[in-house]
Parts: C-alpha cells; sequence; structure tokens
C-alpha cells in the first residue's frame, strides 16, 4: 500500500516536471526565437543594402569615371560625413550626391558598434563591407581579407 502510494506520487512528480519543462521551453522559445528571427532578417537587410551599395558605387563610377567621395578615406555608416556636398538634407556617411544612384542612403539596421556599413576607395578599386549577427559562410567565400565581415568590391584589401 505505501509502496504503491509512494510510485504514484513519484509519477506525478514526474509529469509535474514534465509538463513544468514543456512550458518553461515553450517560454524560452517564444523568448529567444523572435530574437533570432530578428537578427536573421537584419543581416538579410545587410545583405541586400551592401549590394545596392555596390551597384550605386558602380554606376557612379560608370558615369563620373571616379568613385564616390574623397580616395584614402574610410566611411563609417554610423558617422556622417563632413563637407559641402552633403547627400540629402539629414546628411550623409558617404560626403557626395548618390540620389541618381541610390533613392535613400543605406545604414546598418543597428548602425552601432561593429554593426555598421564601411566604405573605401582608392584610385584603382572600392570595398564596403558589413558585419553580419549570425555567422555566414559568405563571410569567408567573399574572397576578402577579413573572415568577420561580409565585403565586396573591386579590391577586398583596402579595408582592414
Ligand atoms: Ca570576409
Amino acid at each position: 500500500m505505501f509502496k504503491s502510494k509512494y510510485f504514484a506520487f513519484t509519477l506525478l512528480e514526474l509529469l509535474f516536471v514534465i509538463a513544468l519543462l514543456s512550458i518553461l521551453s515553450g517560454v524560452t522559445y517564444l523568448i529567444i526565437n523572435p530574437k533570432k528571427q530578428l537578427a536573421k532578417s537584419r543581416d538579410a537587410q545587410r545583405l541586400a543594402d551592401i549590394a545596392t551599395l555596390v551597384t550605386a558605387i558602380q554606376e557612379y563610377n560608370s558615369e563620373h569615371g571616379t568613385f564616390p567621395d574623397d580616395a584614402e578615406v574610410t566611411r563609417v555608416s554610423n558617422q556622417l560625413a563632413v563637407g559641402d556636398n552633403l547627400y540629402l538634407s539629414t546628411g550623409s556617411w558617404i560626403n557626395v550626391n548618390l540620389s541618381e544612384f541610390l533613392p535613400k542612403i543605406v545604414i546598418d539596421p543597428l548602425n552601432t558598434g561593429q554593426y555598421v556599413y564601411r566604405y573605401q576607395h582608392n584610385n584603382i578599386g572600392y570595398e564596403v563591407d558589413t558585419t553580419f549577427e549570425n555567422y555566414s559562410t559568405k563571410q569567408i567565400e567573399d574572397g576578402g581579407n577579413n573572415a568577420n565581415k561580409f565585403e565586396l568590391g573591386t579590391d577586398l584589401t583596402i579595408l582592414d
């Protein structure tokens, strides 16, 4: 009698723990997964933005015979460029009017810390890069010199 009660109690305990764990894992899923999904969508945005920027830079180059902005200056998307030819009334991190090629200047969805876009050119080539929140094989398949960044351009050694 005592033994069967003991086992019944253990089974209840077990069921309670299982129920609790399933509730906790459900809650954890709700808390963690949206964050990961948001980071993934920001990374997708970064990929699209960088490609858009590269297209604009190449179109600018085709038309003007030079790359936009001063040579040998690293531009970063969370730092306003300083100059007298600011793009858009609010300013831009690239100090050239690209509105003919780019309807709106692209900036990183977070645009803080390591999560920024960068751009630099010299007389013969240019590079743009971005940092993903989730590791992507694109970071090493891009042929660039930084395994932690996704790099695009004609000379992927311009930025460090
Ligand atoms: Ca890389």
